[in-house]
């Protein structure tokens, strides 16, 4: 048999354009992970369309209607704790998930408040989705300051926070925030059934087209955590965490997992501008504002333990421990660190953070830079420890 040229030629670009894709996966396989930069500029191979990986995308056209029937969807919603007065940066945040994301899956979202929504508020979020809305009000004994935190003693504990430059620390609903956060949010009726949740606050923004369904993801790789932003906190927020965390260790020595990222935890950053870490802890934390999850994860019999300890010893209130310290310590210790996944593919804001990955699927932001906000902020970034000790996976 014989070739025609124009048919040679083009067998003999398709070998080419095969070799050149083999050595651009092969140069962005796992074990470069210790060299990783912000201004590594890698293809996601989730977002680039030659490479989606298989068993991963699930577009189908009838599967993922809106409304309680959708075949596909696992038992999985988007969650939003907020207040009515951040209605337009709600809608905000809901249209970029919408358009990039929920459109083509119809999760449905679950709005958490402390007093009831307004009409308004739920007519207007219901108008930026097919899919379904549900409105929860939050029971008083999850949000109130526990009995046994001592009011005198929090008064003056936020003026040493306050000495100390702590944001928010005299805002007592911002310490119930946080606590709700890290132990409350999960033992809601309203995600009972739940499996997976994935955390959205009014104001953030997503740039990337996403072609599959994230939650599915997460199930069919085994994962229980995903993430796409580590910064550092502010040692001062939270200098009894890692002690009282020390405290509990000896107490519960059975809860730790045999494939933890203790390393990374207790890894010693040097910050010229933070003298170095709290008490222990490296302060690198998943940055929660974004957190897609297994609900089984709080569930669990270690973190419930975790959370009494920490609950009892009082650091929501007396210092100002964030639920994104508390949740990335938990994970530390008690999870496989190869079930935590790093989302390079979901382009993120939260004011004044980003992640935007290198796709023309992406719109909005700028590959590879972390902030637009000044260039001390460059600093918090610590996902290159997080590469450095658990790899992209
Ligand atoms: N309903 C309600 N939501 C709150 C309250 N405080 C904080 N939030 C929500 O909790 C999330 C975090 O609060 P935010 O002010 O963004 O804190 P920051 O991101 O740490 O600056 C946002 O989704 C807020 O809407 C509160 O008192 N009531
Ligand atoms: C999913 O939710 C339904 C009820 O909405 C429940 O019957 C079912 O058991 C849940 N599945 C899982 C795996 O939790
Ligand atoms: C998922 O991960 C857990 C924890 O490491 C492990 O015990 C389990 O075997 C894994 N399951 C699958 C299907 O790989
Ligand atoms: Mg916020």
């Amino acid at each position: 048999m014989t070739i025609a040229r124009p048919v040679r030629a083009l067998i003999v670009a398709v070998v080419f354009a095969v070799c050149l894709l083999v050595v651009h996966f092969a140069g962005s396989s796992p074990s470069k992970a210790s060299v990783f930069k912000l201004d590594s500029h890698e293809r996601d191979p989730n977002l680039d369309p030659t490479h989606e990986p298989e068993g991963i995308l699930r577009r189908t056209s009838k599967g993922y209607l809106p409304g309680p029937e959708g075949t596909e969807r696992i038992n999985a919603t988007l969650l939003a704790l907020v207040r009515n007065g951040e209605l337009s940066g709600m809608l905000q945040a809901m249209n970029d998930l919408e358009r990039t994301w929920n459109h083509k899956f119809n999760y449905p979202w679950t709005f958490f408040n402390d007093v009831p929504f307004t009409e308004e508020f739920k007519r207007r979020t219901r108008a930026a989705t097919k899919a379904e809305c549900h409105y929860e009000v939050i029971p008083d004994e999850h949000w109130a300051k526990p009995a046994w935190i001592d009011d005198d003693l929090y008064r003056e504990s936020v003026k040493m926070l306050k000495e100390n430059e702590i944001q928010y620390a005299d805002k007592i609903s911002y310490h119930q925030m946080c606590r709700w956060n890290s132990g409350m949010f999960y033992r809601h009726p309203a995600l009972e059934h739940m499996q997976f949740y994935w955390r959205v606050e009014p104001k953030v923004h997503f740039f990337c087209d996403v072609d599959y369904d994230i939650f599915r993801y997460m199930q069919d790789n085994n994962k229980t955590y995903g993430f796409t932003i580590t910064l550092y906190d502010a040692p001062h927020s939270i200098p009894t965490l890692w002690p009282e965390t020390v405290k509990f260790l000896a107490e519960h020595p059975e809860h730790v997992h045999s494939n933890n990222a203790m390393d990374w935890l207790t890894d010693r950053v040097r910050r010229p501008e933070h003298n170095a870490n709290a008490n222990g802890y490296s302060t690198c934390h998943f940055w929660t504002n974004f957190e897609i999850a297994d609900l089984s994860l709080w569930r669990s019999k270690a973190y419930e333990d975790y959370f009494n300890h920490l609950d009892r010893a009082g650091g929501f209130f007396y210092e100002r421990w964030g639920d994104a310290p508390v949740h990335s310590i938990a994970l530390g210790l008690f999870e496989d660190k190869s079930r935590i996944h790093w989302f390079r593919d979901i382009g993120y804001q939260h004011i004044p953070f980003f992640n935007c990955p290198n796709s023309p699927k992406c719109k909005g932001c700028v590959t590879g830079r972390l902030t637009d906000g000044e260039a001390w902020l460059n600093r918090e970034d610590c996902r290159p420890n997080w590469f450095k000790f658990v790899g992209m996976g």
